[in-house]
């Protein structure tokens, strides 16, 4: 795991110099490495940087977690109490136009992938990190791969691109070992290729393996989503992983972006505030590495497809 540092000046319009270039950083990314761009390839007017950063997000104001939904061009988690219509609706025109930024930049530099992902969510990230009181599956300051209870992916993979909008402090997060270790040390062994349903029972047997009980079988979940979902929620709530790791620091400076696919790097935020982040689910036929794919290292695991 490895952070790949990226001047602006490398780039030719915005993209790798070159094809072969493009492939590598994909490939470096579906590996678990961290693409970090020390100066943002987007644009911000000082004018929108000062709105965002002037929004205090107390417990009466907006909501705590601000998503910007492109497909339905909506904004939620900004309640009546967030502001008046102006404000709201000039965020909402901010976030509008940081995901478009975003998809533009990404449809150039992820060129091998010719935009065969699902565009996710946007946010925005007002509050301070550091001692936020949330319930602990909705910390981010406990080690976690990402995965969402209300969007199965089915396979594709989460890839997170971020800016830290703050006008001077870092964004801190650790990083832990690859997605495949972490499985293998934490949920071993019994994930034998079995007749039958074998998906589901795959999804039961590493749920007994991480000692979750039983598992759902949902009808929009695949057997590969259950389990993404609960080796997120045992990755928090598991104390003695959280202490025995390998903790990476890394401190993404004010104004810098990075990427990274957090369905498999285990990441968490220790402190920082204001940040921009923009979620794509990349389909599994446009990996440049689909072997190393969390759903690839499942399936192997199980002997069974899991999609
Ligand atoms: O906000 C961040 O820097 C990362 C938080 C996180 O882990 C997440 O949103 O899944
Ligand atoms: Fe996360």
């Amino acid at each position: 795991m490895a952070l790949a540092t990226i001047p602006l000046e490398q780039l030719v319009d915005g993209r790798p110099a070159t094809a072969e270039q493009a492939r590598d950083w994909c490939a470096r990314l579906e590996s678990g490495d961290i693409l970090f761009f020390p100066e943002t390839p987007l644009r911000f007017t000082a004018d929108d940087l000062a709105f965002l950063r002037g929004q205090q997000q107390t417990g009466s104001s907006l909501h705590k977690n601000i998503a910007y939904k492109p497909k339905m061009d909506k904004l939620s988690g900004v309640d009546a109490k967030g502001g008046d219509g102006a404000t709201v609706e000039r965020l909402h025109g901010i976030m509008r136009g940081y995901s478009r930024q975003v998809v533009d930049f990404l449809s150039g530099f992820l060129a091998p992938y010719e935009r065969r992902w699902r565009l996710d969510y946007a946010s925005f990230r007002p509050l301070e990190e550091q001692n936020r009181d949330l319930p602990r599956r909705r910390r981010n300051d406990l080690l976690h791969t990402d995965a969402f209870p209300t969007r199965p992916t089915h396979g594709a993979r989460i890839l997170r691109f971020f800016d830290n909008i703050h006008p001077e402090r870092t964004r801190d997060w650790v990083v832990g070992d690859p997605f495949a270790q972490t499985v293998r040390r934490f949920a071993p062994g019994q994930i034998a290729p079995r007749p039958g349903n074998a998906a589901t029972r795959m999804g039961k047997g590493l749920a007994r393996a991480v000692g979750l009980g039983k598992a759902v079988p949902s009808l929009k979940r695949t057997a590969y989503d259950d389990f993404m979902m609960r080796f997120h929620n045992f990755l928090k709530e598991n104390d003695q992983y959280q202490s025995e790791t390998a903790r990476y620091p890394w401190q993404f400076p004010a104004g810098s972006s990075w990427m990274v696919y957090t369905d498999t790097v285990p990441h968490a935020v220790l402190a920082g505030q204001y940040a921009l982040e923009q979620t794509l689910l990349v389909e599994p036929e446009a990996l440049v590495k689909p072997e190393v794919s969390p759903l690839r290292i499942l399936e192997t695991m199980a002997g069974t497809r899991l999609v």
